[in-house]
């Protein structure tokens, strides 16, 4: 049976970090809002079987296995796509490194929606540059220093999480290319900061199945629909 991913088809938001983790593995799996569209997830969602389980998007089939929550499908998938760390210790640090991503996804999208998630962008414009006005000064570079220093932490692998890739790595990659993306400049000027971090990102990049995924149209270009959107009044000034 394939794993069924259940995600918004137009964009990579968080369901990219799993689509990622299924690229790199090779896994047989179905992206069931790319194949049968919006509705099949919106129905999918009201399942019983989901309903009484799952918050929001994304979320994973396995059989009768259903699992929510982005960091807790990886948790799930990563020993099983060889993508997860060999021990406990491991296991509970990758979940970390996710989780902390997951913080950053909500404040970058936060900068284009601070007020209310049902309201269009120009409606808290001023919120917004206001609230991406912090997030470009201060919380870039304490993410991504952060970042930067636990791949010192795990050694001379230069990956996050032991002497292999794991599924941390793949969502950092996705992380440094969504505020390369959103944030251009400021992304940029932290990145000359964290050199280890650009050489991971790099190297995920450069992976066969990934450079094969980001070529490929199931990639959907980010866009200004997703978490990383491309306001360039949001950015720092030069
Ligand atoms: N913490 C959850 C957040 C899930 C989430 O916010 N999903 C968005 C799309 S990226 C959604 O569909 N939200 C609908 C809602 O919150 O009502 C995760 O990381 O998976």
């Amino acid at each position: 049976m394939p794993y069924e991913l259940y995600y918004w088809p137009d964009i990579q938001g968080r369901g990219e970090f799993v689509r990622l983790a299924l690229e790199q593995a090779d896994a047989d799996y179905v992206d069931v809002g790319r194949r049968d569209g919006f509705e099949a997830v919106v129905r999918a969602l009201k399942e019983p079987a989901v309903a009484g389980k799952v918050f929001a998007a994304p979320f994973l089939k396995d059989g009768p296995t259903v699992v929510g929550q982005t960091a807790a499908i990886l948790f799930y998938l990563g020993p099983k796509l060889g993508l997860a760390p060999p021990d406990e210790a491991g296991w509970l640090w990758a979940h970390q490194v996710q989780l902390t991503i997951a913080d950053l996804v909500n404040e970058a999208h936060d900068t284009h929606h601070p007020v209310d998630m049902m309201l269009y962008y120009k409606d808290q414009k001023p919120e917004a540059l206001r609230r991406a006005a912090g997030f470009t000064k201060a919380r870039i570079p304490k993410f991504l220093g952060w970042l930067e220093r636990a791949i010192e932490a795990n050694g001379a692998s230069g990956w996050l999480a032991g002497e292999a890739l794991t599924y941390a790595d793949l969502s950092t990659f996705q992380v440094v290319e969504g505020l390369s993306y959103a944030f251009p400049r400021a992304a940029a000027k932290t990145l000359k900061t964290t050199p280890r971090l650009v050489a991971l990102a790099a190297r995920v990049r450069d992976m066969p199945n990934i450079r094969a995924y980001l070529q490929s149209p199931r990639r959907i270009p980010f866009n200004e629909d997703g978490i990383f959107r491309r306001y360039p009044e949001l950015d720092e000034a030069d």
